[in-house]
């Protein structure tokens, strides 16, 4: 593709997992990927292997989001993928601070990289993909603080369609399941591995590519498809 017919994505939380695996299957399908995370140096060597552009970025500070704002050009796709989970504690034990990471992380993260790149966005007939969680549809024991951030991703991801669908602008949440990342789990245990494996063990699990194939598919529909939703999960869970 030529400089001038190439379209451009950001991707959010591009440092590892479904971000890094998303990133590497659009730069496959001749995108130019601007890889956002907070980990420049992860970032540096991705971009180096997929011809992409590393971006700074803490989904949590409005000056990062600006400067990144700033960083990046014409925008074609965001895919609104930072976010996890922290603990699985009870609402009786209930961590304060877990709650209010999740809460900045999935949610207000979401916002404010949507509110920094939307027009631009519209500008191009483009698109958002928001990587939200099988969590944000069904609650269980010990996930409240996460089932409400991914709630709240779902509900902002519908709120959006809503208030866009007159204009060129599609809007889509990839629901995922349980995807054996390296991180995910580990983040949620404060780093305890053992426990963080454990939920791996004995079942089947999502890679982060499976994922990344859906993004690809999203982002290479014609305009006037919207999908509004996608659930994906290992067989053996419901
Ligand atoms: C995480 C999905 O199924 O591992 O977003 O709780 S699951």
């Amino acid at each position: 593709m030529g400089e001038n017919t190439q379209k451009a994505a950001l991707v959010t939380g591009a440092s590892s997992g479904i971000g890094a695996a998303s990133a590497r299957a659009l730069a496959a399908d001749g995108w130019h990927v601007y890889v956002a995370a907070r980990r420049l140096d992860r970032l540096e060597k991705l971009a180096a292997e997929i011809g992409g552009t590393a971006i700074q970025l803490d989904v949590t500070d409005q000056d990062s989001v600006d400067a990144a704002a700033a960083a990046v050009g014409d925008l074609d796709l965001l895919v609104n993928n930072a976010g996890g989970a922290k603990g699985l504690d009870s609402i009786r034990n209930a961590n304060l601070e877990d709650w209010q990471w999740m809460y900045d992380t999935n949610v207000l993260g979401t916002l404010r990289v949507t509110r920094a790149f939307m027009d631009r966005l519209i500008a191009r007939d483009g698109q958002i993909i928001n990587v939200g969680s099988v969590a944000g549809e069904n609650p269980y024991v010990g996930g409240a603080g996460y089932n409400a951030a991914k709630f709240g991703v779902a509900a902002f991801n519908r709120v959006l369609r809503l208030e866009t669908h007159t204009q060129p602008l599609r809007v889509t949440e990839i629901a995922p399941g349980r995807v054996a990342t390296e991180e995910f789990s580990l983040v949620r245990f404060g780093g305890d591995k053992d426990k963080a494996d454990a939920v791996y063990e004995d079942v089947l699990n999502l890679s982060a590519e499976d994922i990344a194939e859906s993004v690809r598919w999203i982002a290479n529909l014609p305009k006037h498809m919207n999908v509004d939703k996608i659930r994906i999960t290992p067989r053996d869970q419901v």
